[in-house]
């Protein structure tokens, strides 16, 4: 099984800045620890984070005829984002969505996503445990469901 991992824009500074928000870990050591785990289940794990919409539009796409789900903190582009929308449901492969904070003890602007309603579940509020978390409910509905 082939699981991809997208991280949108800001997540490269993970573990740099404001942790009492988003925590210690840099995006480094969660990639390396998840690929860790994904291989320990049989899953080969393909991780990409860019600041660019188009990019991980572009990431998306590639992931047709590839990965059988997907894993997607798309950061503040959840918010805003119907091309990244769009690419999601274009693959037609499945996903869930991620967030480390709880976005809904947040900001109002933070309450909409444009990738909820399309996700098999969403993890949010736990942090970097939040990838592992969603790594399991991912690969529990695929092995059910795919
Ligand atoms: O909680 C999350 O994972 C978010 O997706 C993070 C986004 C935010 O816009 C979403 O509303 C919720 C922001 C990522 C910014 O990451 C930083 C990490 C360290 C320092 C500064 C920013």
């Amino acid at each position: 099984m082939h699981v991809l991992l997208v991280n949108g824009p800001n997540l490269n500074l993970l573990g740099q800045r404001e942790p009492g928000i988003y925590g210690c870990d840099t995006l480094a050591t969660i990639e390396a620890e998840l690929t860790v785990e994904a291989q320990a289940d049989g899953i080969k794990l393909a991780c990409f984070q860019s600041n660019f919409e188009g990019a991980l539009v572009e990431r998306i796409h590639q992931a047709m005829g590839v990965s059988q789900g997907i894993l997607i903190n798309a950061g503040a582009y959840t918010h805003t984002s119907i091309a990244i929308r769009d690419a999601l449901t274009g693959v037609a492969i499945p996903f869930v969505e991620l967030h480390l904070s709880n976005t809904y003890a947040r900001e109002p602007f933070r309450h909409r996503s444009y990738l909820s309603d399309q996700a098999v579940g969403i993890v949010s509020g736990f942090g970097s445990k939040n990838y592992s978390l969603a790594l399991q409910g991912l690969t529990h509905y695929l092995r059910r469901n795919g």
